[in-house]
């Protein structure tokens, strides 16, 4: 193991590097999974590493919408299995939303490693494995998801997607509250909530959110999410990268 002093001024960072790199040596992360964290810490280091203001807002928005689903669906892929697996556990139970794991790059043994592991940090159920729903217009492997998970889910909180898969779950319909760092991406652009922030502060936010409003009538909720706009967020996010500040 790598020692990371706790005294070193990018301690966070480092320790998210880490994880990855674990991910990749346990068969969870895809190596492209490794460019894909490096893009996003480029971000991240833009947005000065913390959550923006509007970022924060959209978590909360993020867990109204999951409140309010008929039937949520937390996506895990590579990355977020390494960066965060206990997180998003916490957040499926917070919010009863149902877990799948959804890979861009399918393979059927990381597809495996990564619902044990989820499960070893505590999932009781993880969808994936059965495969027999479809995302229309794309290409074999990359259209697979489970019928009675992401196939039926109203709305799905998608982390580090690839854009054409966003933008076809869009398509089809589904809320989508999409965690990523480039508020230029296409997910983020296809996104109903794009929350521009790391994924391993988003997520504890929105379960911390989602404690929050547990208690909310239907009526708060509706206007929580009636009140946000997603052009107004990807702005500020943009701005915040361009002038190192917000709002
Ligand atoms: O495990 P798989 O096969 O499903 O593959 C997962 C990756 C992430 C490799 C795959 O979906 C992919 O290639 O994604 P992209 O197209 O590289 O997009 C990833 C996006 O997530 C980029 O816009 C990054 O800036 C962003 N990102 C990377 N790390 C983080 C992040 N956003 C939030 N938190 C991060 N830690």
């Amino acid at each position: 193991d790598v020692e990371v002093p706790e005294s070193h001024p990018r301690y966070e960072s480092l320790l998210t590097r880490h994880r990855i790199e674990e991910g990749v040596e346990k068969g969870i992360t895809s190596k492209q999974g490794l460019i894909a964290q490096g893009r996003g810490e480029a971000f991240d280091y833009l947005l000065g590493e913390r959550t923006i203001p509007s970022a924060r807002e959209a978590e909360r928005v993020a867990a109204a919408y999951l409140l309010l689903a008929e039937h949520p669906v937390l996506s895990v892929n590579g990355n977020v299995a390494a960066l965060c697996p206990g997180e998003m556990v916490e957040l499926a139970e917070a919010s009863g939303a149902a877990l799948e794991v959804n890979l861009f790059n399918r393979t059927p043994e990381r597809m495996q490693a990564i619902v044990d592991h989820l499960r070893e940090h505590g999932a009781e159920e993880v969808l994936g494995l059965t495969a027999d729903g479809r995302i229309p217009n794309l290409d074999h492997e990359r259209a697979k998801v489970d019928r009675e998970g992401i196939g039926t889910a109203d709305v799905v909180l998608v982390p580090l997607e690839d854009g054409d898969r966003a933008e076809a779950l869009a398509a089809m319909g589904k809320t989508e509250l999409v965690v990523d760092l480039n508020p230029m991406s296409r997910s983020a652009r296809s996104a109903t909530v794009p929350i521009v922030d790391n994924i391993v502060r988003a997520v504890p936010n929105v379960t911390e959110s989602v404690r929050e409003l547990r208690d909310a009538s239907r009526q708060e909720l509706e206007a929580i999410v009636e009140a946000f706009d997603r052009e107004a967020a990807l702005a500020a996010a943009e701005r915040a990268i361009r002038e190192g500040g917000e709002e």
